[in-house]
């Protein structure tokens, strides 16, 4: 089912189900080469959830801030691949919440364990916001916190499930957004822990 949660941003809900299994196993190859480690955050913190890259393009975060890197600090080599099951979900995704020719090229991977969370943020790492993100929720259910333009625009608390895919752009693309702390539940789909994949066009116009 499709849901529209602010213009631009349209939950399609379920959406990658049925790839499920095939996508972790893409994320457990992709962890083999570039495993999931804990950036810092701008405060001098460390940040709950885990994170991976694959594609051309990684996003990292190191003493001189965040940015997308071509190489992965931790290996020093490339991103592994963008694995094409990635790039065409992703690309389905947007065509289905109203964009065409969504070509991604970071696929960055977030792996929440029970207690992990993310703090109110926007997404302005990349040189374009005309393209819009593709996010995919994998095995424990979030509560996604969902504000506005402003850090102090109130925030709707939308629950985002194995298999639900968001796609957002247009004037979401700039809106704040994190994830509550993640609540322990029976594993879903064999897993203890939530990802979340989010695909992005990092240095090109859209
Ligand atoms: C709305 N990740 O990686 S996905 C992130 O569940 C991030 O791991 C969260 O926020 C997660 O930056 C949320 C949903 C999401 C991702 C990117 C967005 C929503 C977004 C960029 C712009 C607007
Ligand atoms: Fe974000």
């Amino acid at each position: 089912e499709q849901l529209v949660l602010s213009p631009g941003a349209v939950l399609l809900g379920g959406f990658a189900r049925a790839e499920a299994q095939v996508l972790l196993q893409a994320v457990e190859s992709i962890s083999q080469k570039a495993p999931f480690r804990h950036y810092r955050t701008a405060g001098g913190g460390v940040m709950a959830a885990g994170m991976t890259a694959c594609g051309p393009y990684g996003w990292v975060s190191d003493g001189q801030g965040y940015r997308y890197m071509q190489t992965d600090p931790l290996t020093g080599q490339p991103w592994p691949a963008m694995p094409a099951l990635f790039a065409d979900m992703a690309g389905r995704a947007a065509r289905a919440a109203g964009y065409e020719g969504f070509v991604p090229q970071c696929g960055l991977v977030n792996r929440y364990a029970v207690g992990a969370g993310m703090g109110l943020h926007q997404d302005r790492d990349e040189r374009t916001m005309q393209a819009p993100v593709v996010s995919v929720s994998l095995g424990l259910s979030a509560l996604f916190l969902w504000g506005g333009a402003l850090r102090g625009s109130p925030c709707r608390k939308v629950p985002l499930h194995h298999g639900d895919v968001v796609v957002w752009g247009g004037p979401s693309r700039c809106h704040f957004h994190g994830v509550a702390p993640i609540r322990a539940a029976p594993a879903v789909a064999g897993l203890d822990c939530r990802y979340n994949l989010t695909f992005r066009v990092v240095d090109r116009p859209f």
